[in-house]
């Protein structure tokens, strides 16, 4: 819910003042395999400062959109991670990813 306040806020901000808000996209790896890890993705990614974020199932990769004054890459990998889908910089907890649907089960790292 605060997120979409938050995103209207800013849209019409900008509609106002005719400028473009502060934002940054970028991508990177986020280790899943189905529909259902996408929308828990990109569920995770759903917070204060992220515009858009998008997961895509065959080459793994998130890509956001994202104010970098109010969020950065790495509280959004953290958040990722502790949802259940390992990232590059951070592992899941094993007992969140233990407790994920059995199609979600990717193959991790050793
Ligand atoms: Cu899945």
């Amino acid at each position: 819910m605060m997120v979409v306040m938050v995103t209207t806020s800013l849209s019409a901000q900008t509609a106002v003042k005719g400028g473009q808000p502060a934002s940054k996209t970028e991508s990177f790896k986020v280790y899943g395999n189905c529909d259902m890890c996408k929308s828990r993705i990109e569920s995770a990614l759903k917070m204060d400062g992220v515009m858009k974020a998008e997961w895509n199932e065959k080459t793994k990769m998130a890509t956001v959109t994202y104010d970098p004054s109010t969020v950065n890459i790495e509280t959004m990998q953290k958040k990722v991670a502790s949802a259940g889908h390992d990232t590059k910089k951070f592992k899941a907890p094993d007992d969140v990813y233990s407790k994920l649907p059995g199609c979600c089960h990717y193959d991790r790292a050793k």
